[in-house]
């Protein structure tokens, strides 16, 4: 909570001015009934008489001098009076409303903001382990219930307390009995809300967790929805839906159930209030004069009964919403307190002439247990060189390459980018010098030049042909209806698998990276097209260090040296004929691939 208060900083004045603007709605509203009183005493029932009324006899002296006065002036100029205060007061109201919306909605948009730039920042490992689903959750849903329930209490911090004192005020100086009426209720109205709502209070958080169960069911689902097609497991999704809606309609329920209680609780309790001051007012109107009972009091007394009385739902209603809020900013913060595991260092620039070089590296992902996925890694990359990474899936080839732009970091030993510790360099630097091209292709909404373009933001349109040409997927582009201006669907849905790796090779060798990596990204091209591939990048990326995973022979042989990964660790390194004679393993794969009339494959 501490923490929305925090972001409501920049917006202090519109958050202190608020509150005023409110005051005068409600000193207005609470002034309506005591001039109505007149109205009905002086102006009806006492045919324009005001000498009972204290407020009647001086605002029609200064109005009109000194009296008779007749029934019709006083009930227009009473009447006209209530007009001007109710507008002066719907004019504070409107103003109330409008800066308080003003504040919680530039805190909700200062929130999202940061929520979204933390996000963006926290590392692969973090990311996973909030689930996407609840940190969409977090940064719609959640953000939401603290911008409700900041701009409710902007309004309602004065609103709630001055409505309650000043009717209890205004009852008591009218009638000492119509007060006691009042306080007898509040004790009744008291037990029942700390009740209702210490029940309730806690289940609001279970609320969101159950909403964030929801949104990762939907999102997998949507994401995923050709694989459910695929296996027709409609049923089977649907189910698991149905399941965790359920549940989140459970938890709904009860909450909302707790809450019924309340409202007619509270009505009966008001209702109750009016029925004791209507037959108390009546009682001393027949039998105790000299009491200064009047019919007008008595109306009056019932409409400051019922304000009271809403300013009491309306605490109620900041109360669930205060605790919504809790819920809800206690799970923004979780993000928000989440430092990157990741962080950036500060070199800026390095060369040498190796240009990865692993030491010694272990890794495991984070918080497993058992066989670490790499051991033992040493490795140096010369600048320029092409190496191939070989291995059986599974054998840690991505979780290897994965440790150079640091997506994570190594747990034993060091990993060295030009001469330097990754863990030393600035991460942009560092990613600026690796084009990395991931095993799954991931292709935005946009125009194909948009996608390329994500590779370097001011790249000309010669350059963006020529990265297509490269990765040879200018053929294919061109054969689009507009070109490289064709729209791309979400996630490259409208392009074939091959397609789809060609333009994440495009977009890779458009800033012409010093180290480019390829995490099996030919693997759907044919042979042929993949040949063309690799000849175009030698030509055009000569001082570039490919590095380059792949789970055919073919794919590999050509490059300067093969690395044969086996159980998360580096077998044998060395370039093609000589593995042939010395790798038992790099043989084993040939041998797999070539034998059994596969020659065709080479
Ligand atoms: P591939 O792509 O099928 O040819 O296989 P590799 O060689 O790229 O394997 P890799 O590095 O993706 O996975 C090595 C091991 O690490 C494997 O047992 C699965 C596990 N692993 C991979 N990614 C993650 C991850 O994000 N979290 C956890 N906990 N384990 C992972
Ligand atoms: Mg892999």
């Amino acid at each position: 909570m501490k923490r929305i208060f925090h972001y409501l900083k920049p917006y202090t004045f519109l958050a202190i001015i608020s509150p005023l603007l409110m005051m005068g709605e409600v000193i207005a509203d609470l002034c309506l009934p005591r001039l109505m009183t007149v109205i009905v005493d002086c102006g009806i029932a006492a045919n324009g008489d005001v000498s009972s009324s204290k407020l009647g006899s001086t605002v029609m002296n200064i109005l009109y001098g000194a009296g008779p006065y007749t029934s019709m002036q006083v009930i227009v100029t009473f009447g006209v009076l209530m007009l001007v205060i109710v507008l002066i007061g719907g004019f504070f109201g409107v103003s109330c409303a409008y800066t308080a919306a003003r504040a919680s909605q530039s805190l909700g948009n200062d929130l999202r903001r940061d929520a979204y730039s933390r996000v963006m920042s926290l590392s692969i490992e973090q990311t996973d382990k909030f689930t996407t689903g609840s940190l969409v959750t977090r940064m719609t849903n959640d953000i939401t219930m603290v911008v409700d329930f900041t701009e409710m209490f902007l309004r309602m911090l004065v609103r709630a307390p001055m409505f309650f004192v000043g009717g209890l005020f205004m009852l008591l100086t009218m009638n000492v009995s119509f007060g006691i009426v009042m306080l007898c209720a509040l004790p009744v109205m008291a037990i029942m809300l700390f009740c209702v709502l210490g029940r309730a209070i806690p289940l609001y958080s279970t609320v969101q967790k159950k909403l964030d169960r929801v949104n990762s069911v939907v999102q997998e689902n949507v994401t995923g929805a050709r694989v459910v097609k695929a296996y027709v497991s409609e049923e089977h999704e649907g189910k698991r839906f149905d399941e965790a809606n359920a549940d989140l309609m459970d938890t709904n329920f009860k909450v909302q159930k707790l809450m019924a209680v309340m409202h007619p609780v509270l009505t009966v309790v008001m209702n109750a209030a009016i029925i004791a001051i209507i037959y108390i007012g009546g009682w001393q109107l027949d039998n105790a004069f000299g009491t200064g009972m009047t019919t007008g009091s008595i109306m009056a007394a019932i409409t400051y009964v019922t304000q009271i009385l809403m300013s009491i739902m309306m605490v109620t209603m900041v109360l669930q919403s205060v605790s919504r809020a809790m819920a809800s900013s206690k799970r923004i913060g979780e993000v928000l307190d989440s430092a990157p595991v990741i962080v950036s260092g500060d070199v800026k620039e390095s060369k040498d002439d190796i240009a990865v070089s692993l030491k010694n590296v272990g890794f495991r992902y984070p918080e497993t247990h058992g066989r670490p996925v790499l051991h033992d890694i040493n490795l140096d990359i010369k600048r320029g060189e092409t190496l191939a990474i070989i291995g059986a899936t599974g054998s840690g080839k991505t979780s290897l390459v994965n440790l150079i732009p640091r997506f994570y970091d190594a747990v034993e030993g060091e990993v060295f980018v030009d001469g330097v510790p990754v863990k030393e360099y600035d991460l942009e630097a560092l990613r600026h010098k690796i084009s990395f091209v991931l095993q799954k292709s991931e292709l935005f909404s946009g125009t194909v030049s948009d996608n390329i373009r994500m590779g370097k933001d001011d790249a000309t349109e010669e350059e963006i042909q020529m990265a297509a040409r490269t990765a040879q997927a200018e053929h294919f582009i061109s054969g689009f209806s507009d070109g490289f201006e064709s729209y791309i669907a979400e996630k490259g849905a409208s392009l074939s698998g091959g397609q789809k790796q060609r333009m994440s090779i495009a977009r890779a060798v458009v800033r012409k990276p010093e180290i480019l990596i390829l995490d099996d990204s030919t693997s759907a091209l044919d042979l042929a097209t993949e040949a063309k591939l690799r000849a175009s990048l030698e030509s055009e990326m000569k001082d570039t260090t490919v590095i380059m995973i792949a789970q055919r022979i073919a794919s590999v042989k050509n490059a300067d040296r093969i690395a044969v990964i086996e159980d998360g660790t580096i077998r044998d390194c060395a370039p093609h004929d000589i593995l042939m004679e010395t790798s038992a393993t790099y043989r084993d794969i040939y041998n797999s691939q070539m034998g059994n009339g596969g020659q065709a494959n080479e």
